[in-house]
């Protein structure tokens, strides 16, 4: 090994690892990142000379580029995803698995060689907050400067990382190879054992940005079995009531279900003005851990949002639009004749005359022939940037959470909002939900698929554990968090969603804290309490009560039809599903029978 190499930085195992890589991939070219401003500016200086990055208009969008990935590579590859457990078993019947060492025989030949005449670059990244006792270091390695860039915005990356990581501190390391993009040759492969991932043949975000899904959920929720903890797909919000009082909300939707959107939430004028505030803490992961005061307490291990473009405008989430203003990455938007970028939804109709679309052609803006944004093209946009983000946001020991929301996109059955009636009814609410399938992932969209907790594409290890894991949790803490059910997507009989969603939600969020305070009504129904009409702050919302009351109905009968299929789903888990869940399944056919 090269005395160079082995200079690397102050870690033994670390240089150890990078002279290994360097070896393995065939680069004489180590590039370590320092989290700098000029790095991040030099990288994306030679990514436009290169081509992979266009700059946009300098002055309405300054520091900001847009990047076009290659077509077959825009969305996470679940097919294609592995958690490589030493025992097959452990990886559990929602989780595609591969033995560790034919996983490693099968990838070696794919990074072999692979950086011959690029750069290595070498990423140490913090996920939480500088000081904070619950943050943990990564070190992804990569030949893609896209990916070094983007970790650079999404996570605490550089000098601050390889500080907190000291000269023998753990990390997870991550290897990155980009190689053709061949879709053939492409596998996002979790050693959880090993606290190691493998990455080849994939740009995109779920799939390349190591420190997101792959560390902060697979690996992090197996960290988080073995040592009492819990890493989850949730977003963390702070509502301010009239008096002054912080209530946070920590909540899991599945992927391009409502996590950024509710996150950064603007309170409509009229609640508002009653003195309702919401601020942002985290839009799409929380690691919780059980306080020295016996409530759950939340961090956002990330630095930056990496958001769906599509259905952002100034009228759904203008903090967003006020985020990616500037030193913001775009992926797979259209742009405009000024150079701007443009999606779906950001205004009604597309600006001027021509648009060039997400795959580099210029097409008439009148074209409606297919979408001029990718549906799942994406913004990396730095936190800080964000008009609501709460100042918790970097807290070392974050936020103490009071309810957990769980919720999918479900066209029918499943309320505007309901409260789960203890923490083990929410856990069953959390193990059976479900959701519409949608561009996030390649495959089918708007599919009914059963997504416990929005992790069946991020869970670590056996789903089944899992489940017990929560059970076991609420054990653990001795003021644990309420847990409520919401659904945003419900629609009428022609196909119009049934509630206007977005700032709108916030009145859900009032009911909720009213709930957790004791003065807010509620009715037991099968799938739990549900508020009526009149317990919803309807100051200044223009929906008719029957629009509202179809929102909020539940149908014993659909939920017996409901109840079935959750069999379906729970016979999956085998004799690893905790008996608990049955149990709740069977109070929730003896609810449905009884006509609540
Ligand atoms: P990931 O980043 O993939 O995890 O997604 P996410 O859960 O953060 O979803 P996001 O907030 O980006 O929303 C995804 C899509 O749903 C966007 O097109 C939003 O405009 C739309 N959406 C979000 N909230 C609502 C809502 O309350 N009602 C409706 N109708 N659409 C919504
Ligand atoms: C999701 O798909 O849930 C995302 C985007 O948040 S990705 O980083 O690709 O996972
Ligand atoms: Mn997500």
């Amino acid at each position: 090994m090269p005395d160079s190499l082995t200079a690397f930085t102050d870690h033994h195992a670390l240089n150890r690892w990078i002279a290994e890589c360097a070896e393995l991939t065939g680069t004489t070219d180590i590039y370590l990142c320092d989290g700098s401003a000029e790095e991040a500016e030099s990288l994306s200086k030679k990514m436009v000379t290169d081509g992979i990055l266009e700059p946009l208009n300098a002055e309405t969008f300054p520091n900001c580029f847009l990047h076009r990935s290659d077509p077959r590579d825009v969305a996470r590859v679940e097919d294609r995803t592995f958690i490589c457990s030493p025992d097959e078993g452990d990886a559990g019947p929602t989780n595609h698995w591969m033995s560790p060492d034919a996983t490693k025989a099968l990838l070696r030949p794919l990074f072999a060689s692979s950086m011959v005449g690029k750069t290595m670059y070498v990423v140490p990244y913090l996920m939480g907050p500088v000081g904070s006792p619950f943050a943990k270091v990564g070190v992804e390695i990569t030949d893609s400067p896209y990916v070094a860039l983007s970790m650079g915005i999404m996570t605490r990356m550089g000098r601050v990382a390889l500080d907190a990581l000291g000269t023998n501190g753990e990390f997870v390391l991550g290897l990155h190879a980009t190689n053709d993009l061949d879709p053939a040759n492409r596998y996002i492969c979790h050693f959880p054992a090993e606290r190691l991932i493998w990455s080849v043949g994939s740009n995109y975000g779920g799939n390349a940005l190591l420190g997101k899904k792959c560390f902060a959920l697979r690996i992090a929720s197996a960290m988080a079995r073995d040592e009492g903890w819990m890493a989850e797909h949730m977003l963390l919000l702070e509502l301010t009531d009239p008096e002054g009082e912080k209530t946070y909300f920590a909540g899991a939707f599945p992927s391009a279900c409502g996590k950024t959107n509710l996150a950064m939430l603007v309170v409509p004028d009229a609640l508002a003005a009653q003195g309702w505030r919401v601020r942002t803490v985290g839009d799409d992961i929380a690691w919780l851990h059980v306080g020295a005061d016996g409530r759950l307490w939340a961090i956002n291990p990330e630095a930056g949002f990496f958001g769906v473009a599509p259905g952002t405008s100034p009228k759904t989430n203008p903090n967003a639009v006020a985020t990616v203003q500037s030193n913001t990455v775009f992926t797979n938007v259209a742009v405009t004749e000024t150079n701007e970028p443009w999606w779906e939804g950001l205004t009604d109709t597309p600006p001027g005359e021509f648009l060039t679309d997400w795959r580099g052609n210029v097409r008439p803006a009148s074209d409606t022939s297919a979408p001029f944004a990718q549906p799942n093209s994406r913004f990396t946009a730095p936190a800080s940037q964000c008009p609501s983000i709460s100042p918790e946001f970097d807290a070392p020991g974050g936020v103490p959470i009071a309810a957990i929301l769980l919720g999918g996109r479900r066209r029918d059955t499943v309320p505007l909002v309901a409260e789960a009636f203890d923490w083990n009814h929410g856990v069953f609410l959390g193990a059976v939900m479900a959701s519409e399938t949608t561009a996030a992932a390649e495959g089918a969209k708007g599919v009914l698929r059963r997504d416990p907790f929005a992790m069946l594409p991020f869970c670590g290890y056996h789903m089944g554990d899992y489940f017990a894991h929560w059970l076991s949790m609420g054990k653990r803490i001795p003021t644990p968090p309420a847990i409520f059910h919401v659904n945003w997507f419900r629609r009428d009989a022609d196909g119009k969603f049934l509630w206007p969603g977005f700032g709108e939600n916030v009145r859900a969020l009032i009911w909720m804290r009213e709930r957790l305070r004791g003065n807010a009504g509620a009715n037991t129904t099968a799938f739990g309490n549900v508020p009526p009409v009149s317990a919803i702050n309807t100051d200044g919302l223009n929906l008719t009560a029957e629009r509202l009351e179809a929102a909020l109905a539940v149908s014993p009968g659909e939920f017996a039809a409901e109840a079935d299929s959750i069999e379906t789903h729970f016979a999956r888990f085998g004799d690893r599903l905790p008996p608990e869940l049955r149990k709740q399944l069977a109070a929730l056919r003896g609810r449905s029978a009884s006509g609540v």
